[in-house]
């Protein structure tokens, strides 16, 4: 069945017209129990979506839709570790990096819970002894810097999550990531580290991708050069991976090497292993109330029904604002300075996981799929791009999230930042009439500059306090917002066809560059003469 020849799916065409061109000035108006009514909560996550362009009809449409595209049998399955990554058969079981000690999760005949509890033990013994300064380096100091290795999934996550977590973390401790193969990034990474105080974590699922080996075997020359050529760099050195045998091959004791599962995709990885930076920064406690919080969304999810189930809901308005009212990007604002690089993550998340453009038997979608996702901090970005989302000729559904707690006490200034976070999503969402302006005496011809359209939707996400628990509540919402859009769409969500091909090209490309090789066969034409241009520049 596509999707057009579908109830729901035409239900929801008819009523883009008519609801989704309502104005929510009037649809507040004339309803004001809408923004008690189109508020959700779970697992300590407040949703309110009042300031969405929908209505009932459209809701109820939205919620038909998950019956029709067997959305909640599809979470089941995920749920229960069924081949749901249908390209690369494979099970999606993230969900099962944060069940708690004493759940099981059968696949394939092994219980994973024990396995992933023994990986979360190991870290848990190692982090601590980091910590604690009873890890030492090879010339017996304490370590006081780790660096995380990584790139993409095995980046993002960590240095996320370790600036939302900072005020839990060991302060005493410095933290950096390096994840580009620019030469840049690890340079100045450590150019004013300790090689004896440096511990290296060398993230990588495949422990085969350019960038991080490239950077991995970098930092293993800066520490024999720091450290003298027969330092033991097993000791600054330990690897999160799947492949032990390029651990091994790297010249990392295997027994300093955290594995996690094929299962655990990249871009879902930041609760495995791949956030030993984290636990460390803020201690395996930490680590587990996130774990934690992860989970209290996972089982909200799982088991709220769909009209109070925020990932359902989330999924199902980014559906609406993608298709039916073609918006074809999401702005996620988060009004906390910690939250900084949260739409960066959110953007891999997203947009690797929805970026496709075949259904999962390979034919053609038939309708537009995951949006662009992008975003900074409030109240940063007032002053740079939210003239384009309030005033621009695209519409731009908005994600506005806050704490109502701040973790950073000083005078008003937290009452600041919501009293902004609350103008903005009012404005999104009423703008500023002709006649309002011309009341609040604007020159006439300065009027049609000042109108501001409004009817920008948006939702307001709240939480009372940035925690672990809240941090790991609020990324598994929208890993199951994802999966919700996803499973609607009948895509994959799982897989990332397409960064295969630059990749391979990059590694075709390079002896071209540094040696001046033939071009392959079949070279286009841009990219032969680009070499020839860059190799002159370089004097080759
Ligand atoms: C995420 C992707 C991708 C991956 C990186 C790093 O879902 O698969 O971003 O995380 O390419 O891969 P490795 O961890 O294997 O180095």
């Amino acid at each position: 069945m596509t999707q057009t020849e579908n109830g729901s799916w035409d239900r929801l065409q008819a009523l883009k017209s008519t609801v989704g061109a309502a104005q929510l000035r009037d649809l507040l108006a004339d309803d004001p129990e809408r923004a008690e009514r189109m508020l959700v909560e779970g697992a300590g996550v407040t949703l309110d979506f009042s300031r969405q362009r929908v209505d009932s009809q459209v809701l109820q449409a939205l919620l038909a839709l998950v019956d029709e595209r067997g959305v909640l049998q599809r979470r089941d399955a995920m749920f229960a570790g069924e081949k749901i990554n249908v390209t690369e058969d494979r099970s999606v079981l993230h969900i099962a990096l944060r069940l708690p000690r004493e759940a099981s999760l059968v696949v394939d005949g092994t219980d994973v819970v024990p396995e992933v509890h023994k990986v979360l033990d190991r870290m848990g013994a190692f982090s601590d002894r980091v910590r604690s300064g009873e890890w030492v380096g090879h010339t017996g100091k304490r370590i006081r810097n780790v660096v995380n290795i990584g790139i993409g999934g095995s980046d993002l996550g960590p240095v996320m999550a370790y600036l939302a977590l900072q005020d839990y973390s060991d302060r005493d401790m410095v933290f950096r990531f390096v994840s580009n193969v620019d030469g840049t990034d690890i340079v100045e990474a450590i150019r004013d580290l300790d090689p004896a105080e440096t511990l290296f974590i060398v993230a990588s699922k495949t422990f085969t991708t350019l960038e991080t080996m490239t950077n991995a075997s970098a930092a293993r020359d800066w520490v024999r050069q720091g450290l003298g050529d027969d330092a033991d760099v097993a000791k600054h050195f330990v690897a999160v991976s799947t492949n032990a045998e390029k651990v091994a091959e790297f010249g990392i004791d295997t027994d300093n090497m955290f594995g996690f599962w094929e299962w655990v995709g990249g871009r879902y990885s930041m609760d495995s292993a791949i956030g030993l930076s984290t636990m460390i920064s803020v201690g395996p406690d930490g680590f587990h109330d996130m774990l934690a919080g992860f989970h209290a969304m996972d089982e909200h999810f799982r088991t709220a029904p769909p009209a109070e189930n925020l990932p359902l809901l989330m999924g199902l308005l980014s559906v609406w604002n993608r298709d039916f009212l073609d918006c074809p990007t999401v702005a996620v604002l988060p009004y906390d300075q910690y939250l900084s690089r949260f739409p960066a993550y959110l953007q891999q998340l997203t947009m690797e996981s929805n970026g496709k453009r075949v259904k999962l038997d390979g034919s053609p979608v038939d309708s537009q799929t995951g949006p662009i996702y992008w975003g900074e901090p409030g109240t940063n970005g007032q002053h740079s791009f939210y003239q384009l989302i309030h005033q621009g000729t695209s519409v731009i559904p908005c994600d506005v999230l806050f704490f109502n707690e701040p973790l950073n006490k000083m005078g008003d200034q937290h009452d600041l930042l919501i009293a902004n976070a609350l103008a903005q999503a009012a404005v999104f969402a009423l703008g500023r009439t002709e006649d309002e302006v011309r009341a609040d005496g604007a020159p006439e011809k300065l009027v049609p500059h000042k109108v501001m359209p409004g009817n920008r939707p948006c939702s307001v996400i709240t939480v009372q306090k940035l925690t672990p628990f809240a941090l790991g509540a609020l990324v598994a919402l929208y890993e199951h917002t994802v999966f919700t859009a996803g499973a609607v769409w009948g895509i994959d969500s799982f897989d990332q066809w397409g960064v295969e091909l630059g990749k391979a090209m990059a590694v075709g490309l390079a002896p071209q560059l540094i040696s001046g090789d033939p071009a392959p066969a079949g070279q286009d034409a841009a990219t032969s003469a680009a070499v020839a241009r860059y190799r002159a520049a370089r004097g080759r």
